[in-house]
């Protein structure tokens, strides 16, 4: 993945937990990179041992730091120079999930190395639901969309409740279901 992944992951483990944590986790994990370089293209492997690293430095499961860096990531790139790409796919979650793929396809022109997953939306319950659909060469990662969409829905000021419905391994690929909380207002925004 892209070192902006990697960096997004050192910037959640310092601000959360401390450089010693940090210098903890990149030892543990065997990784020598004094830093990374957001547009070097860097091996999923590196990574996942820094997730896995990470779960024995803070004593956290897996899914836990996935769930938090999601949310992080949101946040992360917003402030790493990506924000008015953001904001160009989407004034509302609905319409910025509708336009996630859009979004990789926008960054993958200049950045031909990227290997993005695929988003599809299902509005269910006239609307007062969405089924989000996830396919991804990438494995585990489940967790990490469940806080993507968290951080969106503080992005957007929707609160929202996030449940995992499908997963690949006994289904085809993974699915949410994300519910608007509030008191039963338009989610149209
Ligand atoms: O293949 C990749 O390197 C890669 C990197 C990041 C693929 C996808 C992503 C973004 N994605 C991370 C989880 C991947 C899970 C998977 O592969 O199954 C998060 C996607 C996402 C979902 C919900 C809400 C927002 C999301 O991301 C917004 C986004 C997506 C991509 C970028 C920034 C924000 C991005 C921008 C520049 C990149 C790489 C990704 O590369 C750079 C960075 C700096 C300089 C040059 C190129």
């Amino acid at each position: 993945m892209y070192g902006l992944v990697n960096q997004a992951v050192e910037d959640f483990v310092r601000r959360g937990f401390g450089d010693d944590a940090w210098q903890q986790i990149r030892e543990n994990a065997g990784v020598n990179h004094e830093m990374f370089v957001s547009m070097d293209s860097y091996p999923d492997e590196l990574t996942y041992k820094l997730v896995g690293a990470a779960t024995e430095v803070l004593k956290m499961d897996a899914a836990q730091i996935l769930e938090s860096f999601g949310e992080h990531w949101v946040l992360y790139t917003a402030q790493q120079g990506y924000g008015q790409m953001l904001e160009m796919f989407g004034s509302n979650l609905e319409q910025f999930l509708l336009n996630l793929d859009n979004l990789h396809s926008h960054v993958g022109m200049t950045f031909p190395a990227l290997r993005p997953p695929s988003f599809t939306v299902e509005s269910v319950e006239g609307g007062r639901s969405l089924l989000l659909h996830y396919r991804s060469e990438r494995a585990g990662l489940a967790p990490m969309v469940i806080g993507l969409l968290k951080g969106l829905g503080r992005r957007f000021s929707q609160e929202v409740d996030v449940r995992q419905t499908a997963s690949r391994g006994q289904d085809d690929h993974d699915v949410f279901r994300i519910d608007y909380v509030g008191a039963g207002v338009s989610p149209v925004q």
